[in-house]
């Protein structure tokens, strides 16, 4: 046996044990005091009616976003963001290509981490949700009237987008982190002179103005590994909080070496001051190459690069920052709806640190500093804890609310969510989850009112919980229900990707805003073609322009001609539907992309460069009608140099445009 496996079994064997002894503690099964009726009967929705919550999964290394709905755990969409996605051709077709432009080049993937709704006055409002690329930076804004992702911006001096997109109280910014420190500007440089000149990252993005997110500027902080984030609220509101590991500065085996101090810290940055500074004009523009992808009104997607951004350092800019020592590596910090709690999830620490914010400030006031690392004051300890929670379960990572006084915190490590109580910091109860439980979710559990009903564990590792399917297993989240006194497990459901963060919203918050379809009047798209009799066919050298309608059940046109191998061909392809749920999709044989999905009322353009010699069938990929089948057509493609006119028709005789014309 390999000592990665025996280390492997060793690190199950302590599991199982933590498992099986918390699950005997004194608050007993937690689901075991529900029967199974009871159970089925909290998440039964019955055919035909809707769930209570839309949740919003991350898809992790999917790079999507996945809505379910709550309480049954049925997938209603995956919203493809970050990833190319074949089933409706995003990232593939003309119209949304420039949305996974970067400045590395075309990026067609990303691990996504956290969706983030829009807030107003601390509350979720429901226009957007936001959600993170990990891998390479971006921040993407998602309409929540047609689940689509309309806008992207790449965040530059950063590597590995972990700590966001965490929005503030009425959406003024989202954040971003450096999850791993690099030099700024990034350079050739030895790995081994990290120390010093390797840098963190703390972005704030204007977040509010649709077509407009921009860096609005960055604060440069010393080279740890900054992880998370949560804003202020109420009282603290104007402030936003961000956990960091590695205060050591090492650069390899982290495991080891960014274990080493007893704490490391949670940056609180004072948002509302970094605005006054830059307008009395702190901080400079640096070079910087960043791509801002929009989705126009026409429905095509643009990218632009972007050459500079705004940076601050905390020097330039008193009060700016302020360390807030925390204990062992700090994963998740969330803060409390009343705004005076800060709670960050030590992962290897054996309490839960509770920051004060009013003892923050009283700190702050009286210069109650431990150190001052880069122009950045350490409070001392003692002087801003508000309390610790003892008896946390191993491996805290990540704290939610229910609005009516308590606090619910994963414990990793134990599988197991504690809830416990804010006026005292005493754990009440404690549930066993299947297994490795990172992020939980309780609807608006973030914000100022958390709609306190329902709590999802995002797990990591399943094991025994579903059929087995080869080596990898389902991912899966469960639902726990808190209105009682005692958490009580309702259900165990699959989810896409690995799941991070989810969030979730009352859903007649948004099922009376949906776009139920385009109008056609309304169709800007420059290729759209909005009745058949202007269907046609044109060649422009080796370019050939096809715009083609679809309606129940046929294209126009359906029979083509003249195409020849190497062409580059484009179908602008428009939907005359205009009638709720009736998309038509398309494909030819051959086709090395994706296929075109098209809502009612709109165009999309793909291109297809066809590479051999013959009669090729393109079909409508959604079934629509009882005549789906007969939906269809063919492309007649001769060698190249071939005499074939170009010709073009539906139903009758072809129309032709002569050689000589073309
Ligand atoms: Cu804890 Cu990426 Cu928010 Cu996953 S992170 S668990
Ligand atoms: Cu259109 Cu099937």
């Amino acid at each position: 046996m390999g000592t990665r496996n025996r280390v492997l079994l060793g690190v199950a064997a302590i599991a199982a044990v933590t498992v099986g002894l918390w699950a005997c503690g004194s608050t007993g099964q937690g689901g075991g005091a529900l029967s199974t009726a009871d159970a089925a009967q909290a998440v039964y929705v019955a055919p035909g009616q809707y769930d209570e919550f839309y949740a919003f999964m991350s898809g992790g290394f999917s790079g999507n976003l996945t809505v379910m709905g709550l309480p049954s755990g049925r997938l209603l969409k995956t919203v493809p963001v970050f990833s190319q996605f074949p089933e409706n051709g995003w990232g593939y077709n003309e119209d949304t290509k420039a949305m996974l432009m970067t400045s590395y080049g075309f990026a067609a993937w990303d691990d996504s981490h956290h969706p983030e709704l829009s807030m107003t006055n601390g509350v979720p409002d429901g226009r957007w949700i936001f959600i993170n690329a990990n891998n390479t930076p971006r921040i993407a804004r998602i309409d929540l009237t047609e689940f689509e992702t309309k806008e992207i911006i790449e965040i530059p001096n950063s590597a590995g987008n972990h700590g966001s997109p965490f929005i503030t109280p009425n959406s003024e910014y989202v954040v971003a982190t450096t999850r791993f420190s690099v030099p700024v500007p990034n350079r050739d440089m030895s790995i081994s002179e990290y120390a010093g000149n390797f840098k963190g990252m703390l972005s704030f993005i204007s977040a509010n103005d649709p077509g407009s997110m921009d860096v609005a500027f960055q604060i440069i902080v010393p080279g740890y590994n900054y992880d998370l984030a949560h804003a202020g609220k109420g009282p603290s509101d104007g402030w936003m909080f961000f956990t960091s590991y590695n205060a050591e500065e090492a650069h390899t085996l982290l495991e080891v070496n960014a274990s080493r101090r007893d704490k490391d810290f949670v940056a609180a940055v004072n948002w509302r001051r970094a605005e006054e500074c830059i307008a009395q004009g702190a901080g400079s523009m640096m070079p910087a190459r960043y791509t801002h992808n929009f989705v126009g009104p026409d429905h095509i997607a643009r990218s632009t690069m972007k050459e500079s951004v705004r940076v601050i350092e905390p020097s330039q800019c008193s009060g700016l920052v302020y360390f807030l020592p925390t204990p062992k590596s700090p994963h998740g910090v969330d803060v409390d709806p009343s705004g005076e709690f800060i709670v960050a999830g030590g992962k290897l620490a054996s309490v839960i640190p509770v920051h004060s914010y009013q003892k923050m400030l009283a700190a702050i006031e009286a210069e109650q500093y431990e150190d001052v690392v880069d122009g950045i004051p350490v409070l001392e300890y003692d002087a801003i804890i508000a309390g610790e929670v003892q008896d946390p379960g191993l491996g805290p990572l990540h704290t939610e609310f229910d609005g009516r006084g308590y606090a619910y915190t994963t414990a990793f490590i134990s599988s197991e969510i504690v809830k416990w109580r804010l006026s005292d910091f005493t754990v009440v109860d404690r549930i066993p989850v299947y297994y490795s439980v990172g992020h939980l979710m309780i609807p608006g559990g973030d914000s100022a009112e958390p709609w306190g009903k329902y709590l999802v564990a995002l797990n990591k590792i399943t094991k025994d919980r579903y059929l087995p399917t080869g080596p990898e297993l389902a991912h899966a989240a469960q639902l726990i229900d808190i209105t009682g006194d005692k958490m009580r497990l309702l259900l165990d459901f699959p989810t896409m990707g690995e799941p991070h963060y989810a969030q979730a919203i009352p859903a007649e918050m948004l099922m009376e805003k949906q776009v139920r379809l385009y109008r056609l009047d309304e169709n800007t798209n420059p290729n759209a073609t909005r009745s058949e009799a202007d269907t046609r066919v044109t060649r422009s050298g080796r370019r050939v322009d096809v715009y083609m309608t679809a309606i129940r059940s046929h294209f126009a046109p359906d029979n083509i001609e003249g195409i020849q191998v190497g062409d580059t061909v484009y179908f602008h392809v428009t939907n005359l539907e205009q009638d709720w749920d009736v998309p038509h999709g398309f494909a030819t044989l051959g086709m090395e992309t994706a296929e075109l999905l098209i809502m009612p009322g709109a165009t999309r353009t793909l291109v297809w460069v066809p590479n051999r010699v013959g009669v090729h069938p393109f079909y409508c990929t959604d079934f629509c009608s009882a005549l789906h089948q007969e939906m269809q057509g063919y492309v007649r493609v001769s060698p190249r140099g071939s005499n074939v006119p170009l010709a073009w028709g539906t139903g009758g005789e072809l129309r032709t445009q002569p050689i000589a014309a073309q």
